[in-house]
């Protein structure tokens, strides 16, 4: 379904036809996991309005080591990278959440001509936009609301632009399955024709790290994950006993990914649209996979989506890893 997006925007931030991803899949992708063994859902249904406010907190966890590694990674070679885009760029960020990470590049880049972020979350997208016009009055900014798992909605490529260069920060790719990412990546080889793709990855490591970065003190973490729980009551008629559910998160070593549950603590029955679901005490609900890479296991994958693998920039510990993949021409 082709919608406009309804923001009130300076004039350089134009509104654009997105694909806006239906409200109803919400509750069809919902009623499909509950009645599945085992019981799975996407983690793109985390990011409703406070989702992603939780999500923003996470970013600033000290247990939380991605943001942190990737934003020094981007401070440290800004200018190196600026390199590889070139002038006149047009910039295309895929997931762009609070839009921090894409400042530091912009501000390195010579004469970017425009700046398009793609996101599923609209409120969020549109704010944090709205923000970075402000600062970047000159430059054009083209937010477009969109599932980009699904399909890439992209503009035609601006007038004078020399490239389009896509930004997949955050290690998000971490949260596809590995056919997904893989279609993702060739779905953005296409789109990026002529032009390169800056992939941000979260590395293999200790398993003590990756399970405290997702077991965080403060329990922000399992916040978030609960709160998948309360925006099915708020917008799916559904009944969850929140306080029933526990958040479970743990490395899964031969599948490489970290794994968030909603665990039941105890056997209890609950309605979704008018349907009844049993859980068991110990039974889950999985919400996420954040898969993690190794430099070659990320450049193999690159290659087989039709990719050319450049420099790549990783900090000492070997944490995180940022790759310039070159898009077929
Ligand atoms: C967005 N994504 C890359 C995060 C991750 O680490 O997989 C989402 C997240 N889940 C729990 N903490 C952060």
């Amino acid at each position: 379904m082709l919608t406009r997006q309804q923001t009130h925007r300076p004039a350089a931030l134009v509104s654009v036809p997105a694909n806006r991803p239906p409200a109803g899949d919400f509750a069809a992708d919902m009623l499909a996991a509950l009645a599945a063994r085992p019981r799975c859902l996407s983690p793109k249904y985390f990011y409703d309005e406070k989702g992603s406010a939780l999500f923003d907190q996470i970013c600033q966890l000290p247990e939380y080591y991605p943001t942190r590694a990737e934003l020094a990674l981007l401070a440290a070679h800004a200018a190196e990278i600026a390199g590889q885009i070139g002038p006149d760029a047009e910039i295309v960020e895929f997931g762009a959440g609070s839009l921090r990470k894409i400042r530091l590049l912009l501000d390195a880049l010579d004469h970017p001509v425009r700046y398009v972020p793609l996101d599923i979350s609209g409120a969020h997208l549109a704010a944090s936009a709205k923000a970075l016009q402000r600062g970047y009055p000159g430059l054009s900014v083209l937010p477009v609301v969109a599932d980009y798992t699904a399909a890439l909605p992209l503009p035609q490529k601006a007038g004078g632009a020399a490239r389009r260069v896509g930004f997949f920060p955050g290690s998000t790719i971490g949260n596809l399955s590995p056919a997904e990412a893989l279609a993702f990546l060739k779905q953005a080889g296409r789109a990026l024709r002529g032009g390169a793709l800056l992939l941000g990855v979260d590395l293999v490591k200790d398993p003590s790290v990756l399970h405290a970065a997702y077991n965080d003190a403060q329990g922000v973490t399992a916040a978030f994950n609960l709160n998948l729980l309360g925006r099915a009551n708020r917008e799916l008629d559904a009944d969850f006993d929140v306080s029933g559910f526990v958040h479970s998160a743990f490395y899964n070593a031969p599948l490489q990914r970290v794994e968030m549950h909603l665990m039941s603590r105890r056997a209890q029955r609950l309605r979704v649209c008018g349907q009844s679901f049993a859980f068991a005490e110990g039974e889950t609900l999985h919400t996420e996979n954040s898969y993690k890479f190794t430099m070659g296991g990320l450049r193999e994958l690159a290659v087989k989506a039709g990719f050319e693998p450049g420099p790549a920039w990783t900090d000492p510990q070997g944490q995180f890893c940022l790759h310039w993949l070159q898009a077929p021409a």
